[in-house]
């Protein structure tokens, strides 16, 4: 870290160089609204996984050094820089935003000697490290009226002020609460709304590293690393919605899936052969419940070598595949990083040969236990190794596979976590695991992803459990093993927009639960907010009780259907956000903070969400209830289904029995539908029903092949819908270059 009195400084380009008496810092102005703080290593530093090439852009600015203070003035921000390499960045009205503490840390609790004493003679854990500060730390000041968002997935509620969280990609089976500091996701990407203003704070260190958000002390909040650099983006905007748009412009954005990956996705661990699944396809089918995807877990591989086949449970390879395949159904197959240590076995083999697995630091081939037994792991961080396991998809793909599904790339492992030296690479640079630990997700699936699409031409879809900040470029993601409980169905709302607003847009939990046994009721409420999920996949663990649709009784079936079949009538309107999200990093599923950041009311709420900005979903999340308690925020809102009109900017009582999840809509708001579809494709010329709804509004509606990237050439359609009160909806293409719809309906909800 660079401290003491500040000696000089330099401007190259868009960056402010700073000597200090110890150490030297850098400030770089990205845009006029994002400035990036780092202190400069001699060795150039580690390579960015987020942010992997240089975003900045020609940007005004001018520096002035006044009475020992440099200030670096954009046309949105100054960033003012004091001895001892305090930084605050004021906005362009002068408010001052986000400060450095310039005091010590002051926990407000410290643990005695006797109390540690104590605590270890009853077995307890000792908490470490109170007050102990990390090799890289930023402490700001809080004005103290702190909403904090973002931070990737953690458990938890949608506001994070007064917790505290770890970022190390950790599988940790227990059964998840608010308590657990850490899960399989790393993203140092956090918001901060406050009277003053907002702004996001984006950490680039992919070491261990924490938030404590004004826990520790009131006062202040921090950042703490524990190895790295300091190096980090200050991300302003006018809003909430203005700083995803920055941050997602930095680290990238979730692109266009192809459109079957937003159908309904089935899974379980545990279908142990060709022919469950093919029961398990056959009964979708007949019960006319859509489903698209099928997910296959580790089951299907033999003695779970991965990019190998069971042929004995399931047949030859291609085969069941291709069978589900002409059902309308898309393969999606699981891949662990972990290589059975197997002389023999090609993967393996091959990896030795080309000396493709991390390390000891003594040389050796390093190996731990994983499902196959003794494995080791491919070193993602070098090019060759990823340019390997890239090719290796194509054995997937040439089956018939469709999607790949990234699990246990924390790295888990059975026997201990891998030492912290163990050796990886960052591109041809060795670096302990303890710096590549976080990024080891996000290499593999953008290996993943780059290998489906050579293999493919399509959109790549792979769905990861470990990733970094950037991995939306490459991947979709999923919650990992939640369980079966209602504590944990209120969780995977803040979950998944918090997700979202951490750039993850395409997210999912899985639904019903993946631990424990789900049941009839809760099945149902899951599946109204799978409904809306981005990715909706429902998935279970072995072992536990059967959750597929059918698995309970009449009713829950009917309840899941009218659920999934809603999911399908909304697929124009989900892909349109996917492709607005392409455009601006705006999320899918959105807490109402995002749009509403001045109203008090929407500051936490926790059970309920906005798809896009006009429809609103408030699922029931509690056992019994039948009632739910909804906010509607300013204006006038319509129920999505008998259009009865809300005057916002208060709360509702609702009728919420076992079949319903109240859904509004905003006064103007059109939403696009199709029929129902078994599966996306099952019509391919769907026709277009607008739902359109009283007030004034305009809606633009984007169509493609759904597949590959003809689109970025042109071959879309987009179609404007203009309605003025009173009047019918008036239609204009602003982009022609797909066939157009056959047929359009408006759909007049309400009465005007
Ligand atoms: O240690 O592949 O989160 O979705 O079913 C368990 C088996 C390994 C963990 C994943 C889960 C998956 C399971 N896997």
């Amino acid at each position: 870290m660079a401290s003491g009195k500040r000696t000089g400084y330099r401007v190259e380009e868009n960056s402010v160089y700073l000597v200090f008496e110890d150490g030297a810092a850098c400030v770089k102005v990205i845009q006029s609204d994002m400035i990036q703080v780092f202190v400069a290593p001699e060795n150039g530093g580690q390579t960015s996984q987020a942010v992997e090439t240089d975003r900045s852009v020609p940007t005004a600015f001018t520096v002035k050094d006044e009475d020992g203070v440099l200030a670096v003035c954009t046309a949105d921000l100054t960033v003012k820089v004091y001895d001892g390499f305090y930084v605050d960045f004021y906005r362009k009205d002068g408010v001052l935003l986000c400060a450095d503490y310039r005091g010590k840390r002051q926990p407000v609790s410290v643990l005695g000697k006797k109390a540690q004493e104590l605590l270890k003679a009853e077995g307890h854990d000792v908490p470490k490290g109170l007050g102990q500060d990390h090799a890289v730390q930023v402490l700001k000041a809080a004005d103290g009226d702190e909403k904090f968002y973002g931070l990737g997935d953690k458990t938890g509620f949608l506001n994070k002020d007064g917790y505290e969280f770890e970022n190390w990609n950790t599988d940790n089976p227990q059964t998840q609460t608010e308590a657990f500091k850490a899960l399989y996701k790393s993203v140092p990407f956090l918001i901060t709304l406050k009277e003053r203003g907002v702004y996001g704070l984006f950490f680039d260190n992919t070491y261990k590293s924490c938030f404590n958000l004004r826990k520790e002390n009131e006062a202040y909040y921090f950042y703490g690393a524990d190895g790295g650099e300091l190096n980090y983006y200050f991300i302003g905007g006018e809003n909430m919605a203005d700083v995803i748009k920055n941050y997602t412009a930095l680290t990238g954005r979730t692109p266009l899936p192809q459109l079957w990956t937003l159908g309904y996705h089935q899974s379980r661990w545990g279908y142990e052969s060709a022919e469950e699944i093919r029961e398990v396809a056959e009964t979708f089918r007949r019960l006319a419940i859509p489903c698209d995807t099928i997910h296959f877990d580790i089951d299907y591989m033999d003695g779970f070598r991965v990019f190998t086949w069971d042929e004995k449970f399931y047949g030859a390879p291609g085969e069941l595949i291709g069978e589900l395949r002409r059902d309308g159904y898309k393969a999606v197959t699981i891949i662990d990083p972990g290589v059975k240590l197997d002389e023999g076995y090609f993967v393996y083999d091959e990896g030795i040969a080309n000396d493709y697995f991390a390390k000891t630091p003594e040389g050796e081939v390093y190996d731990n236990w994983v499902w196959p037994g003794a494995a080791v792991f491919p070193d993602f961080g070098k090019p060759a190794v990823r340019r390997w396991w890239s090719g290796k998809q194509e054995i997937l793909t040439s089956m018939g596979v469709a999607g790949v599904w990234n699990d246990m790339n924390e790295p888990a492992s059975f026997h201990g976590e891998l030492p912290a030296d163990i050796v990886f690479s960052d591109e041809d640079k060795p670096l302990p695991h303890a710096a590549m630990h976080n990024i080891y997700g996000h290499q593999m699936a953008k290996a993943t992803y780059n290998g489906l699409k050579d293999a493919t031409g399509k959109r790549p879809f792979v769905i990861t459990r470990a990733c970094y900040a950037g991995t939306q470029k490459y991947s979709t993601v999923w919650t990992g093993d939640n369980q079966s409980l209602w504590t944990h169905l209120q969780m995977a709302v803040p979950q998944l927009i918090n997700l979202g607003l951490s750039g993850f847009a395409f997210a999912g939990t899985d639904v019903g639960g993946f631990g424990a046994d789900c049941t009839p009721e809760l099945l149902c409420r899951w599946v109204q907010v799978g409904a809306f999920s981005p990715l909706f996949r429902n998935h279970c663990c072995e072992g536990c009780i059967h959750q597929e649709p059918w698995s309970f009784n009449e009713k829950t079936l009917q309840i899941n259907r009218k659920f999934i079949e809603l999911r399908y009538r909304l697929l124009p309107y989900l892909y349109d956000l996917f492709r607005g999200c392409e455009e601006t990093g705006l999320p899918i599923l959105r807490p109402l903070v995002l749009h509403y950041e001045n109203d008090p009311e929407t500051w936490n709420l926790n059970s309920e969400f906005l798809v896009g900005e006009y429809l609103l979903a408030a699922p029931v999340l509690e056992q019994g209830a039948t009632k739910k308690m909804v906010y509607l925020p300013d204006g006038v809102w319509y129920d999505f289904s008998n259009a009865a009109k809300y005057q916002g900017g208060r709360y509702y009582v609702v009728d919420a029995p076992l079949d319903v999840c109240p859904m509004f809509v905003k006064a103007g708001g059109m939403i696009p539908t199709w029929d129902v579809q078994q599966y996306v494709g099952e019509n391919p010329d769907p026709a277009l029903k607008l739902l359109v709804f009283p007030g004034e509004g305009r809606y633009v509606h984007y169509r493609d092949n759904g597949e590959d990237f003809a689109y970025r050439d042109g071959a879309y359609n987009l179609y404007s819908f203009v309605k003025e009160a009173g009047k019918e909806v008036r239609m204009e293409m602003l982009h022609e270059g797909y066939p157009r719809y056959q047929k359009i309906e408006y759909v007049y909800m309400g009465s005007e």
